[in-house]
């Protein structure tokens, strides 16, 4: 089999060990595997192969997605996976953008799948797995998918507006399994409690693929939300969990507003867990040692990227952990600072370039902007870093200003702008991240206000307004009401300033 993901996951084809469990359901390794083929001869309805066909896939987070997605990479397809938190019409521009023809959809999602469906076969989730296996065509098919064909489009926010859906191939999905499992020594008798959508590399590729791949179990919960995450520590039943900042920042709010009997039942589930892990933002020192009050050591922390994978991870025995630090580099994945002048510096403080086999293979139909990304076959990370004598990376902020970080999502600060300046109270508007305690980032939208046009650009007013044209995440918490933007000679906002300006302020209460 030529494709090492596929190869692993045939490994596991006859194993009766769990492989997922949501609420409803329990699927065994064979169990998923079955129906995961199932799923594929639905999807290629008759034909041999989707043959790289990108199949959109719109379910809530179970058992039931990852047969999905399973039947799409089996099928030699690309999965698109989409956030149930995107209202309709945004649905529908990844679809397009992604020329997905195939959408599968979960009922609940309906109402949303809409815009989305138009024009693209629909299949519903629920019977995806009911059909028979197609056993003649899939063997040879499946044996054939390269280990450098696309195996998903995961969209991510750049400095240019629109998101842009990397190209992550079979081998990234595997080298990226595989440097996890032996990094963070993952068992077979590890169950990991996963809480993290499933459309970002962290939710799919880090936590569920790496501990499928390990041959570990997967406890999927339909979404985060605090209280049943503690019940679920304080259950004892899972090893494993990985979370965003805002995640750990919410689960101490939650903490701490509980009794006391309840707060000692979830503080010894927590520290039953093998491993706490940390990523997709900076993780305050201030949580990290609330975490090592409640555990014993701080969550451990790592660095990565759609674009990468994981890069750096801090090391497994919670001793030699380093609060604010990502760690040295993972193996096999190759690092270098850059300075301002474009020349390599050691220690930095410069940007961080990767390179190596868990890099993805381009953005989908941007080729200028694959280019741009890349300096050689370094792919630029747009973070800005320093190494500590012993290889740990610290992460000192980004090269753009126009990025943001919110609970763990990347923002572009250009695309919010772009929706707002289609309101016609707005005459001019710069997006902002203000630092934030729970978000990181805190999305502030400065406007100037179009003439007698004031009321239109309240707080409440603007993000009624985009309620159906931004995904949740992205709609500013706050606007900031101006005479005049900040500009330099050459007309462009100077963002700088402006937050130097607004973070001296109390923030208003969203
Ligand atoms: C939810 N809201 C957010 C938000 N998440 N607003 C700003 N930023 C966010 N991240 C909105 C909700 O829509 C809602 O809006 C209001 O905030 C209150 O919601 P909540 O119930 O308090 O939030 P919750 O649903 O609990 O979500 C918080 C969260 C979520 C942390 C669980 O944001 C999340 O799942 N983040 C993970 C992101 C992620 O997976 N990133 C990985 C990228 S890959 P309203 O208007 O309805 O009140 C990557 C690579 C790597 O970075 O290295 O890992
Ligand atoms: P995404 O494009 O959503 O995959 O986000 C990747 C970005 O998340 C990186 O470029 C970093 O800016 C940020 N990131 C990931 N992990 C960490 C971390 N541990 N500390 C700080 N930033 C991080």
């Amino acid at each position: 089999m030529r494709s090492p993901f596929l190869a692993r996951l045939h490994a596991l084809a006859s194993s009766d060990r769990l492989a997922v469990e949501d609420d409803l359901v329990r699927r065994s390794f064979a169990e998923l595997h079955d129906r995961a083929l199932r799923a594929r001869a639905t999807l290629c309805e008759g034909r041999p192969s989707l043959d790289g066909r990108r199949v959109a896939i719109l379910v809530s987070p179970g058992a039931a997605w990852v047969e999905a997605f399973l039947g799409v990479v089996l099928g030699g397809g690309v999965a698109l996976p989409l956030s149930p938190l995107y209202p309709p019409g945004e649905l529908a521009w990844f679809g397009d953008d992604a020329g997905a023809d195939t959408l599968v959809f979960s009922a609940d999602l309906a109402p949303r799948a809409v815009e989305l469906a138009k024009g693209r076969r629909v299949v519903n989730v629920e019977t995806i797995a009911d059909g028979p296996r197609d056993e003649a065509a899939s063997i040879s098919e499946i044996a054939a998918i390269a280990a450098d064909a696309t195996a998903l489009l995961l969209y991510t926010s750049g400095t240019t507006g629109k998101p842009k859906g990397a190209m992550i191939t079979h081998e990234n999905v595997a080298v990226q399994a595989a440097l996890l499992r032996e990094a963070w020594g993952f068992r077979e008798d590890d169950r990991l409690l996963h809480a993290l959508p499933l459309h970002h590399l962290h939710g799919l590729g880090i936590s569920l693929l790496t501990t499928l791949l390990a041959a570990s179990a997967a406890r999927l919960l339909p979404r985060f939300e605090a209280t049943r995450v503690w019940n679920e520590l304080a259950d004892q039943r899972v090893t494993t969990f990985m979370a965003v900042p805002t995640m750990y920042q919410k689960l101490f709010e939650c903490f701490d507003a509980a009794d006391e009997a309840t707060r000692a039942r979830w503080a010894a589930g927590a520290r039953s867990l093998r491993l706490a892990t940390s990523g997709s933002a900076a993780l305050p020192v201030t949580l990290a040692a609330r975490w090592k009050e409640l555990t014993g050591s701080i969550p451990l922390e790592r660095f990565g990227m759609t674009e990468i994978g994981v890069g750096m991870s801090n090391p497994r025995d919670p001793a030699a952990r380093r609060p604010g630090f990502v760690g040295p580099a993972l193996p096999s994945v190759e690092s270098r600072i850059v300075d301002d002048a474009g020349h390599d510096s050691p220690t930095g403080p410069g940007e961080l370039f990767i390179r190596g086999p868990s890099v993805f293979k381009g953005y989908w139909n941007r080729p200028e902007a694959t280019l741009a990304a890349f300096a050689d076959d370094w792919f630029k990370t747009g973070d800005i870093a320093e190494r500590a004598e012993d290889g740990a990376i610290r992460l000192l902020g980004r090269t753009s200003v126009d990025i943001l970080k919110s609970g763990g999502y990347k923002l572009s600060a250009l695309e919010i702008e772009e929706a707002l300046r289609e309101n016609p109270a707005v005459a001019e508007v710069a997006v902002i991240g203000l630092p934030d305690e729970v978000w990181g980032d805190r999305v502030v939208a400065v406007i100037v206000p179009a003439a007698g046009a004031e009321a239109a650009c309240s707080t409440e007013a603007i993000r009624a307004w985009a309620r159906d044209r931004l995904a949740a995440y992205k709609i500013p918490r706050e606007t900031v009401l101006v005479a005049a933007l900040p500009r330099n000679p050459l007309g462009k906002v100077v963002k700088p300033e402006l937050i130097q300006s607004l973070r001296a302020r109390a923030p208003a209460p969203i």
